[in-house]
This record gives structure tokens, C-alpha cells and sequence, in this order.
């Protein structure tokens, strides 16, 4: 007898899009014929990193950016190949692009920007008091707030927030400024001013999965769904998918389902 192969185990952060990719991993899988199960919001990337490869998971959507600067404590960017030269001693690998890039930037509420004539984030350095408000996450990573402070010398004290909160926080005046996503979907709200990022501070993001090298060779079915979903996720699908979860609160099951159904993956 066969004993039946354990379900592939998808992991996913603690933000919108990414238990909205998380179900789309596990229902292309399922999809593909590949039991599959979504272990959701297990945490930040710290903690997603660390059970991909304590193998509680198997893979789970993440981004090249952080790759590079938040696993690989690289202090530039990193294109993909050399991320997986990089990520090979460690056991792991980053599949293709998903289609889409999701930076950080910072954004600042709309009446603070005009009053401030706030258009750059070196424009910053001219508003001290903006009240930063932070997402955990990005407060310690280098390709955050410490790094930022330091590439156009801020002298700000931000405080902490969570980030499913950051939007409220701002609209209920408690801060004038917050770290967003780019494919946050309440960004298209607009009363929210990006401000340009002039030394190229932030890299790109790329949307990809991780998983441990081996892994496609125990799931072919599920990692061939896997690649024919390359590139079929650009920018405002993204937003898009986030906003039906997010701003709709269609369940991420639901989005993932609508999605994978108007998009084909046969490869
Ligand atoms: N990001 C921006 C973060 C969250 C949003 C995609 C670079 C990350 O998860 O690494």
C-alpha cells in the first residue's frame, strides 16, 4: 500500500494580500489534483522564514525586496537570480514572479501634505513634528524605518502601529503619516499623499514563493499550477483582490476562488 502524501502546507502573513495569495497557492494546488492546506497569518516574515524551514510549512508568497534585505540582510537589492545562489546554502528557493510589485512607501494624510508642501520624503526633514506612524515590522527592518531615517536623515520618533489599523489611525487624526503597502487597497480612498522616494531608497518588490528546495519534487503538480500562475497578478488585479477582502470582506477563500476561476493555469 501507498500511504497518501501529506497535504502541502501553505503558509501566509499577517496582512490582507498575503492570505489572499496563500489561498490561491492552496486552491491552485487543489486545484492541480494536490491536497492542500493553508496554515493563515502564522506572522512576519521572521517567523514565516523559520518555519519554511523548520518544515512546518512548505511555501508561502513573499517578496524579492524582502528577501534581500530582511533574510539575506543584504544592504542592496537583489535581482532573482542571485537570490537563489544566495538562498540555495539555506535550503530554500524563489519560484517566478507572480506579476506584481508591492513597496513600501510612506504616506501622509492629504491636508498635512498641502500644509506642509510635502512632496518627497527628503520634504520630511522640514516637518519634524509629522506624527510617523509605523507598522511593526517595517520600525526594525533595514529596509525600513531604520534604514530610511538614516538615507534622508529624519528626525522623527515614530510610534508603532499595527498595520490593518494604520488607514483609521491616520483618517482619525491620531497620526499625520504611515508606512503603507503599494497594493494596499485603501489607497484608492485618496485622501492619502505618497510622497516620492528621490534617492531611491526603496527596491522593488516583487511577489514570488518560497519554498524549500526539495519541495517541488515531493508537490510536481502543485509547483507546475505554481509556475503557470507567472506573471498573472499584476498591480491592480492585486489591489484589486485586496480590496474585495479587505474593503468588501468577501472571505480570502472567496477571492482566491473568483480569481483562479478567471484565470487559467494550464501549463
Ligand atoms: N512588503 C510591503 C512587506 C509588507 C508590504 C511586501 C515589502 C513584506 O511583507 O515584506
Amino acid at each position: 500500500a501507498h500511504a497518501a502524501p501529506e497535504p502541502l502546507r501553505i503558509g501566509s502573513k499577517r496582512f490582507t494580500e498575503s492570505y489572499v495569495l496563500g489561498e490561491v497557492l492552496v486552491q491552485a494546488a487543489s486545484r492541480a489534483g494536490v491536497p492542500a492546506e493553508h496554515k493563515p497569518g502564522l506572522g512576519n516574515t521572521a517567523i514565516l522564514f523559520a518555519a519554511l524551514r523548520s518544515g512546518s510549512i512548505d511555501a508561502y508568497p513573499e517578496y524579492t525586496g524582502t528577501i534581500a534585505a530582511e533574510i539575506l540582510k543584504s544592504s542592496g537589492p537583489l535581482d532573482l537570480a542571485t537570490i537563489n545562489a544566495r538562498l540555495a546554502p539555506l535550503g530554500v528557493a524563489a519560484t517566478v514572479p507572480l506579476g506584481f510589485s508591492n513597496s513600501y512607501a510612506i504616506g501622509v494624510r492629504e491636508d498635512e501634505a498641502l500644509r506642509g508642501n510635502l512632496v518627497t520624503l527628503g520634504d520630511l526633514v522640514r516637518a519634524p513634528r509629522l506624527a510617523l506612524g509605523l507598522s511593526h515590522e517595517f520600525l526594525g527592518r533595514r529596509d525600513g524605518w531604520p534604514g530610511l531615517k538614516a538615507a534622508y536623515s529624519l528626525p522623527h520618533s515614530p510610534t508603532a502601529l499595527d498595520h490593518g489599523l494604520a488607514y483609521e489611525a491616520l483618517n482619525a487624526g491620531q497620526v499625520a503619516a504611515i508606512d503603507v503597502y503599494t497594493t494596499d487597497a485603501k489607497l484608492a480612498r485618496g485622501n492619502i499623499v505618497l510622497l516620492e522616494d528621490n534617492k531611491k531608497f526603496f527596491p522593488r518588490y516583487d511577489a514570488v514563493i518560497l519554498h524549500r528546495a526539495d519541495t517541488p519534487k515531493h508537490y510536481p503538480m502543485a509547483f507546475a499550477a505554481f509556475a503557470g500562475l507567472e506573471g498573472r497578478i499584476d498591480e491592480v488585479t492585486m489591489r484589486s483582490l485586496n480590496a474585495r477582502a479587505e474593503i468588501d470582506h468577501v472571505p480570502f477563500a472567496e477571492v482566491a476562488r473568483t480569481f483562479l476561476d478567471a484565470t487559467p493555469t494550464t501549463v
